[in-house]
């Protein structure tokens, strides 16, 4: 069984769909971590529970961050295989499947990735969010020793063995590189995976709120992994 979060706030427009597409896939529990959304986004996923058995809701009346949502899902979880997915279909289900197909062939962490010469980019990000993505990926292969090139790609699978051991504390978006940077150092096989991308303007990052806690986590990360 693969048990896949799907961290969501404010995903009205496109969660629905998602839960359509992937819940047809077989021997997968898909566990929708909602924080505070004002769109209808947990209701419609409720509904989608009662239709559906293999659809899970755990909501949060507090917006906690992307990492907290996605640790939070997981402690629901039941598969022997674990991942997490982007709510806006960014990145379509049979990907993240290609990623979980990686796992299979032995990886213990799995990384969608929009960076690989066999990535396949449909509508790339607005340039100021390529920028900034640039700038932190440079930032964070600087910071923690690895070949990953594609860090906050919204789609990562791994091995429940593997999270058993890690200890992630960065509720935001550092926790892509968190989870990295710590199965790297554990010794764990990381591999990157090309995916198909499709962009979606739903992107919920906010430069002035989240740059600087995601610096800080990466500072920590840095310094948690020299010991
Ligand atoms: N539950 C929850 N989900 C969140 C939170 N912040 C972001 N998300 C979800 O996390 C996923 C990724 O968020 P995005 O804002 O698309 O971030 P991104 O894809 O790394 O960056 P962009 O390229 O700017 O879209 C989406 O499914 C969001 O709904 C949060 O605080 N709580
Ligand atoms: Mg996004």
């Amino acid at each position: 069984m693969i048990s896949v979060v799907i961290p969501a706030y404010n995903e009205a427009n496109y969660i629905g769909e998602l839960l359509e597409v992937f819940s047809a896939f077989r021997d997968v529990e898909l566990i929708v971590a909602e924080d505070a959304s004002t769109d209808g986004t947990a209701a419609i996923v409720q509904k989608f529970t009662e239709r559906v058995s293999n659809v899970k809701i755990t909501s949060s009346d507090v917006l906690g961050g992307k990492g907290a949502a996605i640790k939070r899902g997981l402690s629901l979880a039941s598969g022997d295989i674990l991942g997490f997915i982007d709510a806006d279909l960014s990145i379509h289900p049979r990907d993240f499947m290609r990623v979980v197909a990686a796992i299979d062939n032995g990886a213990d962490l799995a990384i969608g990735s929009r960076k690989l010469p066999e990535s396949n980019v449909i509508e790339r990000q607005p340039f100021f969010r390529r920028i900034s993505g640039s700038v932190y990926s440079i930032l964070a292969r600087a910071l923690v020793d690895t070949h990953v090139r594609d860090f906050q790609c919204g789609c990562k699978a791994f091995r429940r063995a593997l999270w058993d051991s890690l200890n992630i504390s960065c509720d935001g978006f550092a926790f892509d590189t968190e989870l990295i940077a710590q199965a790297h150092t554990k010794g764990f096989a990381v591999v990157e995976v090309p995916i198909t991308w499709d962009n979606k303007t739903s992107s919920k990052v906010k430069m002035k709120r989240d740059v600087w806690p995601m610096l800080k986590c990466l500072l920590r990360v840095r310094a948690d992994i020299r010991g």
